[in-house]
């Protein structure tokens, strides 16, 4: 892997960190095990992908990581709520998450729903008080907030749970509508955020969209094949549940040979959309490739 993504990674990694603690060192939350619950899945990592790709984006339109630190924070603290409710066991019911028991077995059901309630609540405080530094802000917060809702990562998890639970005949449309929602759109605001703050026009936002939406797909297809071919010592979660729990995933719809080949497709869509692009996107189309080869 190419030596100036992997410290460009790194770097974005560190600068979400700082951001990260900077918040929390103001935010103490009470009881204690509230704290503790929040911190435990909050401030113990996972990849830092949808900062990375905020940060990368805001760096190609010449702005400042400062100016939407805040909004990577809100958006990853949402992604952390939607993996403690995922891993509960009225949904996905996974002991193990980032290769440590998950929130709920760590302090129980009721805790972890706190938890992710805490954590949701959290980042539509920062959405707000984002709002004060202008318009575009005020934009930029409801198209986070809008992605992660009742009409974005939400209503596909509400869909894919329904699937699951009803046995109702689903196909490709129905996969496409839960992936679009439950993963691809916050990858959207990942990528448009920065966009809409600067007041970028409306036809880089599109692109950028675009861009979000194809390596959501991307995303979620090489998660299914990592399902079945991944190793749990990389992934720090249960592998080949997808196929005991016949889950509407793209390697049971379609097989391996072919979600490889669709995986490809949506990678080859992404560098064209970067393309399109008037900057210099070679971290973003690095980031493309990676999230194509990864193991983890
Ligand atoms: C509970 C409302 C609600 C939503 C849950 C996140 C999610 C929606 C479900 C988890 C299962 C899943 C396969 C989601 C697709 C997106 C995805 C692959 C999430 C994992 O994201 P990573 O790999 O996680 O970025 P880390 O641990 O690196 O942060």
């Amino acid at each position: 892997m190419d030596t100036n993504f992997q410290q460009k990674t790194e770097q974005y990694r560190a600068a979400f960190e700082e951001a990260l603690a900077h918040y929390m060192q103001g935010a103490r939350f009470r009881p204690a095990v509230l704290d503790a619950s929040v911190r435990y899945s909050l401030e113990n990592g996972g990849k830092r992908i949808r900062p990375a790709l905020m940060f990368a984006v805001t760096q190609m339109l010449g702005g400042k990581i400062a100016d939407v630190e805040e909004f990577a924070v809100a958006l990853e603290m949402i992604h952390t709520y939607s993996l403690i409710h995922d891993d509960l066991p009225a949904m996905d019911n996974d002991d193990f998450r980032r290769g440590r028991p998950s929130n709920h077995k760590q302090f129980g059901e009721g805790q972890a729903i706190l938890a992710g309630d805490a954590l949701l609540n959290e980042a539509y405080d920062i959405c707000i008080r984002q709002c004060y530094n202008g318009k575009t802000y005020i934009d930029a917060a409801a198209l986070l907030c809008g992605n992660a809702g009742g009409r974005g990562m939400v209503a596909g998890q509400a869909a894919d749970l329904y699937y699951q639970l009803s046995g109702e005949n689903a196909g490709r449309t129905e996969a496409e509508f839960i992936v679009l929602n439950k993963t691809a759109k916050m990858i959207v605001s990942a990528v448009t955020v920065p966009a809409v703050v600067y007041g970028a026009d409306e036809n880089i936002v599109g692109i950028l969209s675009e861009f979000g939406k194809n390596l959501g797909f991307l995303f979620q297809i090489t998660d299914d094949i990592l399902d079945v071919t991944g190793d749990f010592a990389k992934l720090g979660k249960t592998l080949g549940k997808d196929a005991a729990e016949e889950k509407l995933s793209y390697v049971q719809l379609f097989g391996l040979d072919k979600s490889n080949e669709m995986a490809d497709n949506y990678r080859d869509l992404c560098l064209r959309f970067l393309a399109q692009l008037p900057y210099d996107a070679a971290y973003l189309e690095e980031m493309v490739r990676a999230i194509r080869a990864r193991q983890s």
